[in-house]
């Protein structure tokens, strides 16, 4: 069975009032993430990953050593990681749960310092990439980043937060401000509840 390219959650306007605008969304879900798609089902037609799970080719071929499973690794990686993108994201104005509040209280001391961390994160990664929240296997909450399609699935972490700093996700709404684009997108795009039901 070949993967197919999901329905975003919402209309394509729908984050367009906290930021993110309807061609973003034309370009980055409808040819970016569907390309993903395409190419992914494409290389895996007859090899060993043909009927495997996302998860499974993930973590199978990251850091392998030949350039077609490499090829595998990012399409496939880049698909999941943006099938999860889409669902942490919503229209403006969720408020953050109580136990997502106090988790990340304790592990940053404040929600304005585990933004400021994950803001920087995503800042900080030189060329595409993602930062994330991450949630380590005994329950740590930690601020990442990774360069390309790299994600926390490849170091036996959970996401709860993701955010694509590759040039794509943020160029038609903020040029090269990518600090201004992290910024709005922990301040109103956000779907908090998303992030809390994956808590672990
Ligand atoms: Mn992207």
């Amino acid at each position: 069975m070949a993967f197919e390219l999901p329905d975003l959650p919402y209309a394509h306007d729908a984050l367009a009032a906290g930021g993110m605008s309807k061609e973003t969304m034309e370009y980055h879900h409808d040819l970016h993430h569907k390309a993903y798609v395409d190419n992914g089902n494409k290389l895996i037609e007859g090899t060993e990953w043909a009927g495997k799970t996302l998860e499974q080719i993930i973590t199978g071929t990251y850091n392998a050593s030949s350039v077609a499973q490499n090829g595998i690794f990012n399409n496939i990686s880049q698909l999941w990681n943006h099938n999860q993108f889409w669902q942490m994201m919503g229209p403006s104005g969720r408020k953050m749960p109580g136990e997502l509040e106090s988790r990340l209280k304790d592990a940053f001391g404040s929600v304005d310092k585990f933004k400021a961390d994950f803001a920087a994160a995503g800042a900080g990664q030189f060329g595409s990439g993602w930062c994330w929240l991450v949630a380590e296997k005994n329950g740590t909450l930690k601020v990442t980043k990774t360069e390309n399609g790299v994600n926390p699935l490849c170091f036996g972490q959970t996401a709860l937060l993701g955010c694509d700093v590759w040039e794509h996700s943020y160029y038609i709404d903020f040029r090269n401000k990518r600090p201004a684009y992290l910024s709005n997108f922990l301040d109103n795009l956000v779907n908090w509840e998303n992030v809390a039901s994956r808590l672990v």
